[in-house]
């Protein structure tokens, strides 16, 4: 009887739906956001303010000693099968370094600058607006855009942990797309031209990614969101899992507390509305001017919202956005950290 009995439990078990590794995921960053907020940064180990391409390095731990909970990744040049992505990194290097955060117990995002495939340009091309239309079902580049959304997925579908498992993590695809610096941009597409990309593009992923993409959909900084406005270019409640947004301060501070606060105030409520994860998907102050804009500007936005995570731009040559050993924003960055809501890899595993 026992036996029958334990036989009995373990079938209906089994018999339960077995949750995705991109549940499982979701559900670990729900869990995490009710004890604040982690902190993100992209390009994280690859280079710093005072060092490039080195191993094992980040400037995120030559500040706090902890790395970021979440590590954004770039994949723009996967697409011609570039060696490098567009920021000169090594797609190898990119690779290892997901895997490296995966396995740490670290979180990955991961966007993607495509060239325009119509005019041959950079994914900033935005003069020609036929772009969208012709790689959708029935365009001229439409074959061409096949191809290339290929070498993303193989690229995608490579990333194996030391067992041989798919490495689960957020994708954010055609973001900023309320502003019109990309070529899939609010001016460069009609509504439905847009959704159709984010639907075929999706699609394409899920055939093979469908159990290890968390899906972010995340706009540009707008200032006056209107569930109308909003909802135009928004995919549907099956197909996204966080909304998010790019919230610079390009302004004054003013402006980015007042839009940002406005957006976060409407974001959250969709997304509360929704059953969707809320971030900052991209944040900063551009080459840090501002000594202690982490604790005095952001802080007291991001405190007021239930964010899951935030991440801060990269620390190129050319320009940089997070924390690091040689800037006046140090000193704040250390108090950032040691908050009780701003959440490191440590404060996640
Ligand atoms: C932009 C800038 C560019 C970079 C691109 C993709 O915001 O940082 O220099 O090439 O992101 O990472």
């Amino acid at each position: 009887m026992k036996k029958l009995l334990l036989a009995v439990a373990v079938l209906l078990y089994s018999c339960g739906p077995k949750k995705t590794d991109a549940q499982l995921l979701v559900e670990r960053i729900q869990k995490i956001q009710e004890k604040g907020y982690m902190f993100g940064h992209q390009d994280d180990p690859f280079y710093g303010t005072t060092w490039e391409w080195e191993l094992d390095k980040s400037d995120t731990r030559l500040v706090t000693g902890d790395y970021p909970g979440v590590m954004g990744f770039e994949l723009g040049g996967i697409e011609k099968d570039d060696a490098k992505n567009l920021d000169s990194v090594p797609f190898v290097r990119i690779h290892d370094e997901i895997i490296n955060h995966y396995e740490r117990g670290g979180i990955i995002t991961i966007s993607w600058h495509p060239r325009n495939p119509k005019t041959g340009g950079t994914a900033w091309d935005v003069t020609d607006r036929q772009t969208v239309k012709s790689i959708l079902p029935g365009g001229e580049n439409h074959d061409l855009f096949m191809l290339w959304m290929g070498r993303m997925r193989t690229f995608l579908t490579s990333l194996k942990d030391s067992n041989g498992n798919q490495v689960p993590f957020m994708l954010r695809p055609w973001h900023e797309y309320n502003g019109s610096w990309f070529w899939w941009g609010q001016r460069l597409c009609s509504d439905d031209e847009f959704l159709a990309l984010w639907n075929m593009f999706q699609d394409y992923m899920n055939e093979e990614l469908k159990d290890y993409v968390v899906w972010s959909f995340s706009p540009n900084l707008q200032g006056n969101w209107t569930a109308d406005a909003f909802e135009k270019r928004y995919p549907g409640d099956d197909r996204v899992d966080l909304i998010g947004e790019d919230c610079y301060q390009w302004g004054t501070e003013k402006d980015f507390v007042t839009q940002s606060t406005a957006d976060l105030k409407f974001l959250s409520q969709y997304a509360s509305e929704h059953g969707k994860l809320l971030a900052v998907t991209e944040c900063g102050y551009q080459n840090s001017p501002d000594p202690t804009w982490w604790t005095r500007v952001l802080k007291p936005v991001l405190d007021q919202f239930p964010v899951s995570y935030m991440l801060c731009w990269r620390n190129a040559s050319t320009e940089h956005f997070g924390p690091a050993p040689d800037l006046a924003t140090k000193d704040d960055f250390v108090k950032f950290y040691k908050a009780e809501n701003t959440l490191f890899l440590e404060d996640i595993r």
